[in-house]
């Protein structure tokens, strides 16, 4: 078995005592290197300043070696803030009027790229299979062909991929899609995405699908396909059930003794819809009088890439809708709305999704959504709640006992909840165990064996 190099941006390096930061996907890749042994290089997340980065620390650990870099002060900007999250993200995710697009941002994205591969090339042996994550990477492949690399090389992005209608609003959208085509596999999370990938190569006139799962552009053919990420769901189900014990998930559970609790857990981010689904917990209750003082809805938000103006402002938006709600349907013994902004721990986390009687996952735009899977996992079987999802989410392609709503439609996903509140358990029961079979059977590890099994074929 070849040996495997994975590069992101960040990387998820296990801390004193080898614990890796939380995330299934983190554990499955690190499983998927430890068992072929390999690399796992990235952004250090630090910066050298103006002055040139050191060279490349190899941390060794068991079979696997973690590459880091940090990188400059400006390529931090223009790479990371600047084309990474300021033009891709809201273009991927369908938000034209957030992009900001600049020679300066998109010049040094390329350059970070130029520089990662640079870094990375000393490391890599002839027959190493290298899987790249993200959109932070797409030129990468591009950028080693171009050194001579002839290894099989993958791509999983993470996030959506735009229809050409809204790619092409971005000036370089041709150097974007030329890089995807250095890779031998390219994945996305849905076939949704991977229609819009064929459908751009198609309106470009620069390629199209040649059949068995293979596109043809730039000259070279490559496979494409939709590789949905799970979660470790028999670990994180059995985790969720040990996790109700935990002191804070009593004292929790002991807080919402005799109300329904509704849980929201996402990072800041304008893609996950948290204005509209504020607005559609207050429009529930305004149609329900009857639920005041019945419910409680939790909204956990850790904050994000608060150095990029949107998500800043972004922040006191929703505290102050949170507040303003609050304020108006709240009473002297009932607060309606629960809102943490940072981060909580996993294990609370996960007592916290067992406890809640609605899982309220509304993203605008989302790849896939591991909070839903997650909601679900965390379930008693013979007393589950209800998930309420957006079908905008690519979770939604196969969670088909969700209550799925339009997330932009505050009144359906307002009378969603009142559905979600009332449902018998007998069909909360039915609409779980279709989802949990779901998720046993295409968990992290079967979405990570999936793509390199493709990759090596
Ligand atoms: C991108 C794509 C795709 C959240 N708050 C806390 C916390 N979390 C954890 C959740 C979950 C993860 O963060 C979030 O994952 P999502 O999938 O929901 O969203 P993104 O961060 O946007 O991820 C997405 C994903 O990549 C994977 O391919 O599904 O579509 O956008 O695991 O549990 N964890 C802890 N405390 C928190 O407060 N411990």
């Amino acid at each position: 078995m070849s040996r495997l190099v994975i590069v992101s941006n960040r990387v998820p390096v296990p801390e004193k005592g080898g614990i890796v930061p939380a995330g299934g996907l983190a554990v499955a890749l690190k499983a998927a290197l430890e068992e072929r042994g390999g690399i796992w290089m990235g952004w250090s997340g630090k910066s050298s300043g103006e002055s040139e980065p050191e060279p490349l620390t190899v941390t060794q650990q068991g079979k696997i070696g973690y590459a880091l870099t940090d990188l400059t002060d400006t390529d931090v900007e223009e790479y990371y803030h600047g084309f990474a999250n300021r033009v891709l993200w809201p273009i991927c995710h369908y938000r034209l009027d957030l992009a900001e697009y600049g020679r300066k941002e998109m010049a040094g994205y390329f350059r970070v790229n130029r520089f990662f591969a640079h870094r990375l090339a000393p490391l890599i042996q002839p027959d190493d299979v290298i899987w790249v994550h993200d959109y932070h990477m797409i030129p990468l492949a591009a950028e080693l062909r171009q050194m001579g690399f002839k290894n099989k090389i993958g791509f999983f992005l993470h996030i959506p991929w735009p229809p050409a209608d809204v790619l092409f609003t971005m000036p370089v959208h041709e150097e974007i899609m030329r890089g995807l085509s250095h890779y031998d596999l390219v994945g996305f999370q849905t076939d949704h995405d991977l229609e819009n990938f064929a459908g751009c190569l198609r309106r470009e006139g620069i390629g199209d699908e040649v059949g068995d799962g293979k596109f043809s552009s730039h000259g070279r053919t490559f496979g494409g396909g939709a590789y949905s990420i799970g979660i470790e769901t028999a670990a994180f189900a059995e985790f969720a059930k040990r996790a109700s014990s935990n002191i804070m998930v009593r004292k929790a559970r002991q807080s919402v003794e005799g109300r329904d609790l509704i849980i929201g857990v996402d990072r800041l981010d304008y893609s996950k819809g948290l204005t509209q689904r504020i607005d559609a917990f207050e429009r529930f209750i305004l149609a329900n009088p009857g639920q005041q003082g019945r419910v409680t809805y939790l909204q956990i938000t850790p904050k994000s890439r608060s150095e990029v103006p949107e998500y800043e402002s972004m922040q006191r938006m929703v505290a102050e809708q949170a507040g303003r709600v609050n304020g108006a349907i709240g009473t002297v013994d009932w607060v309606p709305i629960r809102y943490i902004n940072r981060s909580i721990g996993r294990n609370v986390l996960a007592g916290l999704y067992r406890l809640g009687k609605v899982g309220l996952v509304t993203p605008l735009r989302d790849g896939m959504n591991l909070v839903a899977k997650e909601y679900v996992a965390a379930q008693d079987s013979e007393d589950p709640g209800v998930l309420v999802l957006s079908r905008f989410a690519g979770a939604a392609r196969k969670l088909d006992g969700a209550l799925l709503v339009n997330p932009y439609d505050v009144d359906a996903t307002a009378n969603a909840i009142a559905r979600a509140l009332s449902m018998p358990a007998e069909e909360r029961r039915q609409r779980w165990q279709g989802m949990m079979t779901h998720l046993l059977e295409h968990d992290v590890s079967r979405w990570c064996d999936d793509f390199l099994a493709d990759l090596a074929a």
